[in-house]
């Protein structure tokens, strides 16, 4: 077994670079940060305290997008365009702010309170759906080509948002439409999350 992926069942993050690794051999150490020891484990690994970290031999890579840098430069993958590389920060923008509103109802917080910081969280996921919308258009789930690192971030991201109910995807029909479409894509069934 040559990869260790610290990780969780749940965690977008970590189901794009479980994609990612599907048909490659590797370890999930599924690691629980919400209770001490795991967070203690998971802070002497990586300082930043977050999921994924991968581990290859006496390598440690901590963070989803430098994890796929890793693998793409190990495996000589074609280099992402800066348009790719847009879309994936316009992807992971929108996953952060939808972890970190689904972290502060978590813990209480009313997330209709006002708060200026929640607003423009709350605010920055539709912004990005609508900026996806004509790439995710262009989308074919019978073109293998298709089902690539890009795709598979959009994905999590989207099965996660209408998981934990975060927000709705119901003026985002194309997205949807993308959802039911990439379902049978590889890795998908194997890393859905456990309800
Ligand atoms: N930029 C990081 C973000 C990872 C991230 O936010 N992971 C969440 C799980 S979904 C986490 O570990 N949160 C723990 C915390 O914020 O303390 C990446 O791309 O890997």
């Amino acid at each position: 077994m040559n990869y260790t992926l610290l990780g969780s069942l749940t965690s977008p993050y970590v189901r794009k670079i479980r994609l990612l690794l599907h048909g490659t051999p590797y370890e999930l150490k599924v690691v629980n940060y919400m209770e001490e020891e795991g967070n203690d484990y998971l802070k002497s690994i990586n300082p930043v305290n977050k999921l994924p970290v991968l581990i290859d031999g006496e390598k440690t890579i901590l963070d989803s997008r430098v994890i796929f840098n890793y693998l793409s430069n190990k495996n000589k993958w074609i280099k992402l365009t800066i348009d790719e590389e847009n879309i994936l920060t316009a992807i992971d923008g929108a996953m952060d702010s939808a972890v970190n509103l689904f972290m502060l109802r978590r813990g209480g917080l009313d997330l209709n309170s006002g708060n200026g910081l929640v607003e423009r969280h709350k605010a920055r996921i539709p912004h990005i759906l609508d900026y996806l919308t004509p790439w995710v258009r262009t989308l074919d789930d019978k073109n293998p080509a298709h089902w690539n690192f890009l795709t598979m971030s959009l994905y999590s991201l989207l099965y996660w948002y209408d998981f934990r109910e975060v927000g709705s995807l119901k003026n985002h029909q194309d997205l949807k439409i993308f959802l039911e479409k990439f379902k049978n894509a590889p890795g998908v069934a194997e890393t859905t999350i456990p309800t």
